[in-house]
């Protein structure tokens, strides 16, 4: 059997990825970080935590990665680890090149000195990209505009010299948005999902937005872990765009989401709060993934429309679910909703 160890299981990918190669026939070896509170609960929702094994691994701290790929003896990393979201990076940008930029050169390291053989992914970003007004293919600059954008870049191009420096199988999946109803509640689609289902059944009033006329080439994360897998199944390394080709404004995917809600007009409910704008965005970002579609025969299953719908109508079924029978008030409200 093959073995695979996922820096980063406990995220929305990490999730994603555990599940696909799982039902490849892999086994499966996960990091997590030591917490004071529960951090599989993607993995238990999908009823995947019994079939993968965790490790406890930081990828601030070298020892701890060396450890995690004895301990995996793996074939294949992929490293999803990261301080990901892009407006925390803002406030902590040291953290964020430490553990998004230098992680990378960590893994790395432990790869070229004790497992130079193994296939390693690097989860790379169009934020990369930064404001570069094309779209965006593999040869593009990049421009980063963001304390995360230019740690991704780190990440991206120190794998790519190890490829050429000391020929590892290093491959970068530079991939644009992917949303699920397992994104966490921090991202901007995930954040109005939830806040819908809450303004349905009156757990919450308001819904506190920045900038949404920002637009986003947003996938499903089902369709993009695959992505990720096909790339080290190739005969050689690679980077590859993987992506929609489409762009939607967060003001669309409002709309829509509210639609699928049936809440009316969201004008009445979202206030707009300017400290939720970052110092720095990026207006548009779409990607040209033809060469992952011809290269690896990849191509994204799930479009906007059914994502939206699908975020929606998950946050409204968890929230039904978990109300209380006998609040007679919600009960009511349900029943008019
Ligand atoms: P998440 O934020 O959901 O998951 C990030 C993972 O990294 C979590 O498991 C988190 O652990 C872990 N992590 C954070 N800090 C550390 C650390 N110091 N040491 C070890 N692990 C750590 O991100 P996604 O799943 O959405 O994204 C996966 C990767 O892909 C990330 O690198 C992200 O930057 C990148 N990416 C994501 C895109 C997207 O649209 N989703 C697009 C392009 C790139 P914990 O659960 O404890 O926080
Ligand atoms: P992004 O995703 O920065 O593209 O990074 P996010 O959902 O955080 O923001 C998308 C756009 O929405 C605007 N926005 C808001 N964003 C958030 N989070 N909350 C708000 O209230 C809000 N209002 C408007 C933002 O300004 C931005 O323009 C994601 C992450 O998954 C990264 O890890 C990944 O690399 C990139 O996608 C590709």
């Amino acid at each position: 059997m093959t073995n695979a160890l996922i820096f980063g299981l406990t995220g929305q990918d990490g999730a994603y990825l555990a599940k696909f190669l799982l039902e490849k026939g892999y086994n499966v070896f996960g990091t997590f970080r030591r917490t004071s509170h529960k951090c599989f609960e993607r993995l238990e929702d999908m009823n995947l935590f019994d079939d993968v094994v965790s490790i406890k691994a930081d990828l601030a701290d070298h020892g701890s990665l060396q450890s995690a790929v004895r301990q995996s003896e793996p074939d294949e990393i992929y490293n999803l680890a990261a301080q990901s979201f892009v407006g925390a990076s803002f406030q902590q940008p040291i953290l964020t090149s430490d553990i998004t930029g230098l992680g990378v050169l960590r893994i790395l390291e432990v790869i070229k000195e004790n497992t130079p053989h193994v296939k390693f992914y690097q989860a790379s970003s169009s934020e990369m990209f930064g404001n570069y007004s094309e779209i965006k293919n593999e040869e593009s600059p990049f421009k980063p505009r963001s304390p995360y954008g230019a740690a991704k870049v780190f990440g991206h191009n120190i794998a790519v010299h190890y490829r050429e420096a000391y020929e590892l199988f290093a491959c970068s999946g530079i991939l644009f948005n992917h949303e699920s109803p397992y994104r966490g509640l921090e991202f901007v689609t995930r954040k109005i999902s939830n806040a819908l289902a809450r303004i349905k059944f009156k757990k919450q009033e308001k819904l506190f937005l920045g900038n949404i006329y920002a637009k986003r080439d947003w996938g499903f994360a089902g369709d993009y872990v695959e992505a990720m897998w096909m790339m080290l199944q190739q005969e050689k390394p690679d980077d590859y765009v993987i992506a929609t080709g489409e762009s939607h404004s967060i003001e669309e995917f409002l709309d829509l989401a509210t639609e699928y809600a049936g809440l009316g007009d969201w004008h009445e409910f979202v206030e707009f709060d300017k400290n939720l704008n970052r110092p720095t965005d990026i207006e548009d970002l779409v990607g040209d993934s033809s060469k992952a579609r011809k290269q690896l025969g990849w191509s994204p299953k799930i479009g906007f429309k059914e994502l939206v719908k699908m975020m929606v109508e998950y946050d409204i079924n968890e929230l039904k679910s978990s109300i209380d029978p006998f609040d007679i008030e919600l009960q009511n409200s349900m029943k008019s909703n």
